[in-house]
């Protein structure tokens, strides 16, 4: 009994989660209990976790999360159902708990009362049927118990109404997330508007690049990441879906004069089209959080400009359709680098998952601090009276991009056979610019790598260096340069403002 009480409270559970599916489709994707919980975990995570979910799980860390509570949820809800009597009803209490601490999580994530519909919706239909699961069994197991004969007949009829019930609630509740789904995606998918925006043509294109600004080496990442490869690091658990309809940006606080562009606003300004190369604050030494695109948008300056700010304003926070901010200094934005509100990458409408349908990109900040996706507000403040999103937890106000550099190749083959072997990477020095890299083996000289054509110095270069390898174990270095000098040797991780040190790699050469 205590297994099919336990199930009961499982598909109870299922049924809670998929009432308020559907009733989300009404009351905004946010206020889903799944979604609203989730993202309220990914807020206040410590972040030595987060740090250590990114490094092992990499973009795949939602997913994981979603996992552990799937199975948290799994556990508790079980122990609910064994804990549950028809006349003491524990288990509905620990549900009636969840739903109004998930209610109010749904109502301060999304407007109110309605944020709050799903989970309490939910939750009555999951004590609904855990009552009811539980008064078959009870019934079932008050039946007189036959040790020494075949099973009583009505013991049996009992069992098969506790499994029927059981099944039909799962039944329910599949059905009801399902449709919970389904027609949330329908309702608020932009992918479908996304294939029919036509982008306008920039007034200055990205002229075809230079011979040897890729130099297509093996194992080597090419100069422009395609889309599908770029990575993706952000706090949304469901991809904002904000249709060109809908879109707007605000341009407001320390301003002269207060702006608001449509996207039809925008399709009347010519754009401008960058090669830019992003990257991530918690990309850790040798990680690919890291990636350069074309980019297609509209000059922060002008557009600042148009708003006047204030002489005494030194931060923009841009806020993101689901809250998110970040904090950028006013002078970077304005100091005539091409600071981009894009709407293109590589050629194509943003991908929804890269900010749909505009996004912000700084040559030299790292993401944390500048790379708002799915973008509404530039609010022009100051850093005493800002805080954004990632500073509040711990990370560093200012965030401009270290001088770096990433082993391709021959880093990851557990062995190789002795000869002429290309070492290959990549460095960056976004807004300096690189100015060499170096390599040492076995802790000998440093000596330079052939570098890639500079295309831009907002992008990185790619390096190759000619080894020619001898037998046994070898523990090879490189260090990237810029107009300073090289890269600092000195480790640090990633909190709170970018991870520093040599990438190494060790290598058996037979
Ligand atoms: N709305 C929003 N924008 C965001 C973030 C976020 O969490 N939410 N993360 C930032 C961070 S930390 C980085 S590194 C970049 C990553 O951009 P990408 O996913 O397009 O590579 O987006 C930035 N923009
Ligand atoms: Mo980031």
């Amino acid at each position: 009994m205590a297994f099919l009480r336990a199930m009961a409270g499982i598909v109870a559970a299922a049924l809670v989660l998929g009432v308020a599916e559907l009733i989300a489709v009404f009351t905004g994707s946010g206020s889903a209990p799944a979604y609203a919980l989730g993202a309220t975990v990914v807020d206040h995570t410590p972040d030595g976790v987060r740090e250590w979910a990114i490094s092992t799980f990499g973009t795949s860390d939602k997913a994981v999360l979603f996992v552990c509570m799937g199975i948290v949820a799994v556990v508790v809800a079980g122990l609910a159902g064994v804990a549950e009597r028809t006349a003491r009803p524990i288990g509905s209490v620990a549900f009636a708990v969840f739903g109004v601490v998930a209610a109010v999580i749904g109502a301060a994530r999304v407007d109110g009362f309605a944020g709050a519909l799903p989970a309490l919706i939910g939750t009555a239909a999951g004590i609904l049927a855990l009552r009811a699961l539980t008064r078959r069994i009870d019934d079932s197991a008050d039946s007189p118990r036959a040790t020494t004969e075949p099973v009583a007949p009505q013991q049996a009829a009992g069992r098969r109404r506790v499994l029927g019930g059981i099944a039909a609630t799962g039944v329910l509740a599949v059905g009801a997330g399902l449709a919970g789904r389904l027609l949330g995606g329908a309702r608020h998918d932009v992918t479908a508007e996304r294939e029919t925006v036509e982008l306008p043509t920039a007034t200055t294109p990205v002229p075809d690049l230079p011979p040897d600004a890729d130099l297509r080496v093996p194992g080597l990442t090419s100069y422009i990441t395609p889309n599908s490869d770029f990575y993706r690091i952000d706090t949304a658990l469901i991809v904002p879906q904000v249709s060109t309809d809908s879109w707007s940006l605000r341009i407001h606080g320390m301003v002269d004069q207060e702006i608001t562009l449509t996207w039809d606003d925008l399709l009347r300004r010519t754009p401008v089209e960058r090669l830019v190369t992003l990257a991530c604050v918690s990309n850790p030494i040798n990680g690919d959080l890291i990636g350069n695109a074309r980019w297609l948008g509209y000059r922060l300056d002008e557009l600042l400009a148009e708003a006047r700010p204030h002489p005494d304003a030194d931060m923009v926070l841009s806020r993101s359709k689901d809250g998110w901010t970040a904090g950028s200094p006013l002078s970077v934005l304005i100091d005539g680098r091409d600071a981009l509100l894009a709407i293109g990458m590589n050629g194509e409408p943003l991908p929804v998952r890269h900010g749909y349908p505009a996004r912000l990109v700084v040559p030299g900040l790292y993401g944390y601090v500048s790379a708002t996706k799915w973008v509404t507000e530039l609010e022009v403040t100051r850093f005493d009276r800002a805080t954004a999103y990632w500073t509040r937890r711990g990370w560093s106000a200012q965030g401009p991009i270290k001088t770096g550099t990433r082993i391709d190749t021959p880093r990851g083959r557990g062995r190789i056979p002795k000869g002429r072997t290309v070492i290959a990477g990549v460095a960056w020095a976004q807004h300096r610019g690189v100015t060499g890299v170096e390599v040492q083996v076995d802790n000998g000289d440093w000596r330079p790598a052939r570098l890639s054509t500079e295309v831009t110095v907002d992008t990185w270069r790619q390096w190759t260096y000619d080894w020619d390898a001898t037998p046994g174990q070898h523990t090879v270095r490189a260090r990237a340069l810029d107009p300073t000098g090289p890269q600092t040797a000195v480790s640090q991780d990633v909190v709170p403002d970018g991870a520093t040190g040599y990438p190494t790699f060790t290598i058996q050469v037979n």
